[in-house]
C-alpha cells in the first residue's frame, strides 16, 4: 500500500529536513520527491500551482489529497493527524505554537542567513553577517535559560516544538557557533537524537526522490 505522505524537498533545506523529522518521529513512513532547486523548478508554474510561495517543502497527504506548506504549519497538521507531538492539553498547545513563531522571528532567519552566506549561495556584507550572527547567538541564549532545569521546550515531553527548534539548532555549526557555548541546549540536543525514530538529516533526505520502504 502506498503510502499516505508524499514530501516534497530538498536535502539541504532545513523546514524540509523539520517535516522529515517530525513524520520520522510519528512513524510515518512518506514517500519523498527531490525538487530541483538548482535548476529553479520550485519557480516552475507546475509547482506553485501546488506551494504557492515557490519554496519547499511542499508536504501532500494522499487521504484527502491536501497539500500543506510552511513547515510549522505542516508539524501542527501532523500533529492533529497522528495525535502526537502535539502538547499534552490546549495550554501546552499554544505554548508549543509560540515557539514556532519564535524560532522563525528570532531563531531560524539569523541563523539561515549566516549558513548560506558561509556556504557561498549567498552573499552580504561583513556588517549584515556579523548583525545576523549576533542575533542567533541572542536566540540561543533564550533557548538555553528556557531549558535549565527542564527536559523539553513544552511540558514533559517532546512536542513539535523541540522538533521545529532542533531542525534549525542542528544547522549551528554551519552558521559558525559552537553550541558548547549553550549547556543546556547541548543537552536538550541529545535528549532529541535518543527519541525513537530519530534520524539525521543526511539519512531522511537523498539527492534523488525516493518511495517509502
Ligand atoms: N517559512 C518557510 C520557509 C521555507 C524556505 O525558506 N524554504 C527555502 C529552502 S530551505 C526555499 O524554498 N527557498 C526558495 C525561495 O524562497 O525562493 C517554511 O518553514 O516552510
Amino acid at each position: 500500500m502506498p503510502s499516505r505522505f508524499e514530501l516534497h524537498g530538498f536535502a539541504y533545506s532545513g523546514p524540509t529536513y523539520k517535516v522529515a523529522l517530525a513524520l520520522s518521529l510519528m512513524g510515518e513512513p512518506f514517500d519523498y520527491v527531490h525538487v530541483n532547486m538548482m535548476g529553479g523548478e520550485h519557480k516552475q508554474p507546475s509547482y506553485l500551482s501546488r506551494q504557492r510561495y515557490g519554496q519547499v517543502p511542499l508536504l501532500v497527504d494522499r487521504n484527502n489529497g491536501r497539500q500543506l506548506c510552511q513547515s510549522a504549519a505542516i508539524l501542527e497538521y501532523l500533529a492533529d493527524m497522528t495525535g502526537r507531538f502535539g502538547g499534552a492539553d490546549l495550554d501546552e498547545r499554544l505554548q508549543a505554537r509560540e515557539w514556532l513563531y519564535w524560532d522563525f522571528d528570532r531563531l531560524a532567519s539569523p541563523l539561515y542567513k549566516v549558513r548560506v552566506v558561509k556556504a557561498g549561495f549567498r552573499q552580504a556584507a561583513p556588517e549584515v553577517v556579523e548583525d545576523c550572527l549576533n542575533a542567533a547567538r541572542n536566540a540561543l541564549g533564550v533557548l538555553d535559560a528556557h531549558l535549565a532545569g527542564r527536559a523539553w521546550l513544552v511540558g514533559e515531553g517532546a512536542t513539535i516544538a523541540d522538533i521545529d527548534i532542533y531542525g534549525v539548532v542542528t544547522f549551528s555549526d554551519q552558521a559558525g557557533i559552537d553550541l558548547t557555548g549553550y549547556p543546556q541546549v547541548e543537552a536538550w540536543v541529545r535528549r532529541v537524537e535518543a527519541l525513537p525514530g530519530f534520524e539525521v538529516r543526511t539519512d531522511l533526505l537523498p539527492m534523488e526522490s525516493r518511495v517509502a520502504a
